[in-house]
């Protein structure tokens, strides 16, 4: 006969997450990029918070700060150039239980990405939007960002931008800009705690950047 076994429990138990349960392949990143502190910061935070990585979701873009979802060891979405925040909407709105994370960089964001940036802030999902803003598109080579200072020479614009560049805090609801790896750290907690879209523009200097304009 069946039956069941006296030392058997259907109870789950209960789980402690470490750093390592949310660490996924080794960037390759270049060494000083400011997205590894970024990504540091993303770790501790799922830490902390002890969300289960079955139950997180990182959705990007295209870009070098696109790349975070193969950094984590959760459910991830590499998708198309400027189209992290519909592809994350599409999920959260399916499965609001899940825990959504979107890393874009400010080309990825704020130039090709733009109406889906708004919309996604007129729909206010409860996710959390990373804005890794090195001012430049890192992946490409130098090409002028909207958030390019005037005077940085590019392979677009090798006399410097055209435009002033745009400041993305007066366009967000709120959160305000980190420029080290120790305001990191506190920016990214914060913008995944807000119960709306919860983002943050984090400053995150790029190696191309500082290279001399190849144009
Ligand atoms: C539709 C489309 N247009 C252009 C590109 C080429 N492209 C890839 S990444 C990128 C810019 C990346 O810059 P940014 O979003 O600032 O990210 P970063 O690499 O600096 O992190 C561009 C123009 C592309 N992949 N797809
Ligand atoms: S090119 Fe710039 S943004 Fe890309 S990994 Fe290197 S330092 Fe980072």
């Amino acid at each position: 006969m069946f039956g069941l076994k006296g030392d058997w429990s259907l109870e789950v138990k209960e789980r402690y997450f470490t750093l390592d349960d949310y660490c996924g392949a080794e960037p390759r990143w270049c060494t000083g990029c400011g997205d590894h502190g970024i990504l540091a910061a993303v770790h501790r935070v799922c830490r902390d918070s002890q969300v289960e990585p079955e139950k997180t979701v990182a959705v990007s873009g295209i870009g070098c700060s696109s790349r975070l979802p193969h950094y984590m060891k959760t459910y991830g979405f590499h998708g198309l150039h400027g189209r992290a925040l519909p592809v994350a909407c599409g999920i959260k709105s399916r499965r609001p239980d899940l825990d959504v994370w979107v890393a874009t960089g400010d080309g990825d964001c704020f130039s090709i990405g733009a109406a889906h940036w708004v919309h996604a802030m007129r729909y206010n999902m409860d996710l959390t939007m990373l804005v890794f803003d090195n001012g430049i598109y890192g992946l490409t080579k130098k090409q002028t960002s909207p958030t390019t200072p005037l005077d940085v020479p590019t392979n677009t614009h090798p006399s410097g931008a055209l435009l002033p560049p745009m400041n993305p805090l007066t366009m967000f609801r709120t959160g305000p800009i980190a420029s080290s790896p120790t305001g990191t750290s506190f920016v990214v907690p914060s913008a995944s705690s807000w119960s709306a879209v919860g983002g943050a523009n984090l400053k995150s200097p790029s190696r191309v950047r500082r290279a001399r304009s190849v144009a």
